[in-house]
């Protein structure tokens, strides 16, 4: 690892025990979603997107493969791409293999291990692209330093659905600094899933393998590897609620006895029955995601639809300065 890399780990490190601390000592218990992805946490979520279940990953390759075909003719001086929340980056290998102009891929990840060995397999298999990984936590975008010389024709590409892992405010922030990493004649290319079918969300985050409770668990076992709390992980158990007037799911780790988790001199009592809240996903109809992105000075190019059974929508939408 280099020196660099080094420094970012300890400051996320100090960053994740601040948020367990924090998230811990409230009455509501709950931690970030971001902290899921150590390098372990990003190759579960890889498995994730492989289960029968899981049907987002699926569904959004198959319509980026059309998509791909006509962007060119949408985005004719389009040479780089910027990807927050890159993770494995398979979806914008369709994009990368698709569009002969591209230049510059800036994948930018909290994972921090997991993206360098992802760049290290794109630069070995598209050899025009130049890429540059970037380590951060995406929702600090404003500090982050872009890699100088940048052309000014981007996409941010912010597939996944990963929009909906934040709440409607905190999705509009996000839009909004999102024009730091697109410049003012940017495009966004975002995938926004809309299905609101219960039994077929419920299945979708909680798949019969089991991989989605490891990847909801392995946040517990990341605590007590990298900061020393004590969690029995026999004693917490996955849980999955959809709630349909917020139009959201969300992720739960449910404490199956009382217990205490210590970390140093904290003490964390846990009742029979009381969870903590690791994630929400929103499934935002495209009208109010719409109105959020409006609201945030994007507006929309041109919307794909899923032909098959679920609600996924690819918007391009274009930076609106006026
Ligand atoms: N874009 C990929 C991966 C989505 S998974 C796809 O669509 O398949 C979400 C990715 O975002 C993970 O790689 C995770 O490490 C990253 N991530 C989540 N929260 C983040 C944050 N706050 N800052 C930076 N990266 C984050
Ligand atoms: C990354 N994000 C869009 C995924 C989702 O569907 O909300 C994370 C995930 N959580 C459980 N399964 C997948």
């Amino acid at each position: 690892m280099t020196t660099f890399q080094a420094a970012i780990s300890s400051t996320l490190n100090t960053a994740f025990y601040e948020d367990v601390v924090a998230g811990l000592s409230q009455t509501r218990k709950t931690l970030p979603c971001k902290w899921f992805y150590d390098e372990k946490g990003s190759h579960l979520f890889e498995a994730i997107t492989k289960t029968d279940e899981y049907y987002l990953t699926r569904v959004e390759s198959l319509m980026l493969t059309e998509v791909a075909k006509e962007l060119p003719v949408l985005l004719p001086a389009l040479n780089t791409i910027v990807e927050p929340g890159s993770g494995a980056s398979i979806k914008t290998r369709i994009l990368l293999s698709a569009i002969d102009l591209l230049r510059h891929y800036v994948p930018i990840d909290i994972s921090d291990k997991f993206l360098y060995s992802i760049a290290l397999a794109l630069n070995k298999d598209y050899p025009p692209l130049q890429i540059h990984p970037v380590t951060a936590d995406f929702t600090a975008l404003n500090s982050i330093k872009l890699p100088a010389d940048l052309p000014a024709d981007r996409l941010v590409f912010f597939p996944g659905s990963t929009i909906g892992n934040f709440s409607p405010g905190a999705a509009q922030r996000l839009l909004q600094s999102f024009h730091h990493l697109a410049g003012e004649q940017g495009h966004l290319l975002i995938g926004i899933d809309g299905t609101q079918v219960s039994n077929k969300l419920i299945n979708a985050y909680d798949d019969h393998t089991g991989i989605t409770a490891q990847f909801n668990l392995n946040l517990l076992v990341r605590a007590n590897n990298e900061l020393g709390t004590d969690f029995e992980l026999g004693h917490f158990k996955h849980e999955v609620r959809w709630q349909p007037e917020s139009h959201r799911i969300e992720m739960h780790l449910l404490s199956t006895c009382d217990q205490t988790v210590s970390l140093d001199q904290h003490r964390f009592h846990f009742r029979a029955g009381e969870t903590i809240f690791t994630e929400s996903c929103y499934k935002y109809p495209q009208s109010l995601f719409e109105s959020l992105a409006s609201a945030a000075g994007w507006q929309l190019t041109k919307a794909w639809h899923d032909k098959g059974n679920s609600d996924f929508q690819l918007l391009l939408m274009q930076a609106n300065t006026a």
